[in-house]
């Protein structure tokens, strides 16, 4: 008879292997604070999928509409638009920060002062499965260098 026994490490490896799941890392969350009255700013982080996944969708309680943003040259001038979908390639880091890819939080439903922290739901689709992330955004002081609000 064969008795199979497992360490601690070696089943909790297992149980994490389990669910199919695109296994993505969510580093340096935060959202840029703002000044009473603004409407908009910009949620950051660095992303990592263990496999070729795609970030199909995000939201927050904080803004009534969330779209992920790119910063793309139109006409020489930097502007951002909304794209349906951020691929991450397996095993590389992409980096949504101020000037590139950023998860826009539109129509805010209040103030986001520094220290509070915001949670930001991701959707991430691999292989036809759709996977939610949670996020907990600490809210970083509003620069000076706010200009990629001025678009809207
Ligand atoms: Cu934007």
């Amino acid at each position: 008879m064969t008795t199979l026994r497992f360490s601690g490490a070696a089943l909790a490896a297992l149980l994490f292997a389990l669910p199919a799941a695109a296994q993505v890392t969510v580093t340096d969350p935060w959202v840029r604070g703002t000044v009473q009255g603004q409407l908009a700013t910009g949620a950051f982080m660095k992303l990592q999928s263990a496999k070729e996944a795609r970030l199909v969708e995000a939201a927050s309680p904080v803004a009534g509409v969330v779209e992920i943003h790119e910063m793309a040259l139109e006409n020489n001038i930097m502007r951002m638009r909304a794209v349906t979908a951020l691929s991450l390639p397996a095993g590389r880091t992409v980096e949504l920060k101020p000037g590139g890819y950023h998860v826009m939080l539109m129509d805010l439903k209040q103030q986001m002062k520094e220290g509070e922290v915001v949670p930001v739901t991701l959707v991430v689709e691999s292989g036809g499965k759709r996977e939610t992330i949670e996020v907990k955004a600490p809210v970083r002081a509003p620069t000076a260098r706010n200009d990629m609000m001025k678009k809207h």
